[in-house]
């Protein structure tokens, strides 16, 4: 058994933090992670994906790439140049929270201009967080999983910086991006895909294995969704107070803008959880990634009760009894996809393709409702598990 290092100077300022323990046996996910978490956040879906991220503990966080490009300020007051900062009191919180030291910066801040740019000729400030990725990519020994849920700019940029690289020590690219059909021209007009298109559309030139993570179709207020869609609805109250008392102070920092000192925030007393927007009668918030990091963590998703859904390693499953209660709520399956407009739409086709195709994309053969339950379910317990 080996004891993991804990404490960095503040964590002082938090009473229970515990020793967090690892297994010498236990699995290790090498992981490279790109957000665009903000805080104060313009959607705060990126801190539930970046809370699931340091939940599962057999995720070796590499670095983090804070991926907060220009144009998305949403206090107009700072200056666009910096805007990635304000990524940090997040990030620092959940280290804080869980004891684990991850090496962060910003990415680059402006779009890619041609599909092989390489984003040598951005601001110097943002050049270190490619070679950060590069650098962690050529001291790995093991292959190392890449995931995104923002614009897919930095990996495109790292790629074009050193695609032998990519080859040999990627495993795969998870991309919460862009729009799956089952077959047709699915036009890419999506959040994440528009952030950086070209960057998007390179991520499927790289002959690495992508998978990728569709946020749509059929995703709107009242229908999210669809067989190829990660997206669901939470209550967050649910989610939030599963977790401990730090964990939800965290998400109350988020949910608040708060202005505070982010670190001894989360040694407060219990406090309101701000009201959610009131969306199709119950109000919450729509969540992507869970689904995709379970997958990358090499989990699966077991029933323990009526409606407790747990997503754990085969071997902790096991342990539990819980082995013979596995159900299979989503997968990857693969996908022929060549582009049929540059920049804008691509011809997808999930039936006929090669079982070998290096895309694969996510697929939920279960109803909105069957996968919302359990997603839930499963989102609330990793919140519970975040920083234990
Ligand atoms: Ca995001």
């Amino acid at each position: 058994m080996m004891l993991r290092l804990l404490f960095r100077a503040s964590a002082l300022l938090l009473p229970v933090l515990l020793p967090v323990e690892m297994h010498a046996d236990e699995k290790r996910v090498p992981i490279i992670y790109s957000t665009d978490l903000y805080h104060p956040p313009s959607d705060p879906d990126d801190h539930f994906d970046t809370a699931v991220l340091f939940a599962m503990r057999e995720f070796d966080v590499r670095c983090v790439v804070l991926d907060n490009g220009l144009g998305r300020q949403v206090e107009p007051e700072v200056k666009a140049e910096f805007r990635h900062r304000i990524g940090r009191p997040p990030l620092e919180q959940l280290m804080h929270i869980t004891g684990r030291q991850v090496k962060y910066g910003p990415g680059l801040p402006t779009k890619l201009t041609s599909a092989t740019d390489k984003g040598l000729q951005q601001p110097a400030e943002n050049q270190a967080s490619i070679d950060m990725m590069l650098g962690e990519l050529r001291a790995s020994e093991e292959k190392v999983t890449l995931f995104l849920n923002g614009s897919c700019r930095d990996f495109a940029a790292a790629f074009n910086r050193d695609p032998e690289l990519f080859r040999q020590k990627v495993k795969a690219i998870y991309c919460n991006a862009g729009i799956v059909v089952e077959k047709g021209v699915a036009s890419q007009i999506d959040y994440n895909v528009e952030l950086d298109p070209v960057a998007f559309f390179r991520l499927f030139e790289t002959g690495v294995p992508l998978y990728w993570c569709s946020t749509r179709p059929k995703m709107s207020e009242r229908a999210p969704g669809g067989p190829y869609s990660t997206n669901f609805w939470i209550h967050e109250q649910r989610i939030i107070r599963a977790g401990s008392l730090p964990v939800q102070n965290y998400f109350i920092y988020c949910l608040t803008g708060s202005k505070e000192p982010h670190l001894p925030f989360l040694a407060k007393e219990q406090q309101k959880i701000p009201t959610p927007r009131g969306i199709a009668g119950d109000g919450g918030r729509f969540i992507w990634c869970t689904a995709p990091f379970v997958h990358a963590a090499g989990r699966s998703i077991y029933r323990k009760g009526i409606a407790d859904f747990h997503a754990l390693q085969p071997a902790e499953a096991e342990r539990l009894g819980l082995a013979g209660a596995k159900i299979d709520l989503f997968t990857f399956v693969p996908a022929s996809v060549k582009t049929k407009e540059p920049l804008k739409s691509l011809e997808i086709d999930v039936k006929s393709a090669a079982p070998d195709s290096p895309v694969q994309v996510f697929h939920r053969p279960v109803t909105d409702t069957d996968y919302r339950s359990v997603m839930e379910s499963v989102l609330a317990n990793l919140a519970a598990e975040l920083g234990k």
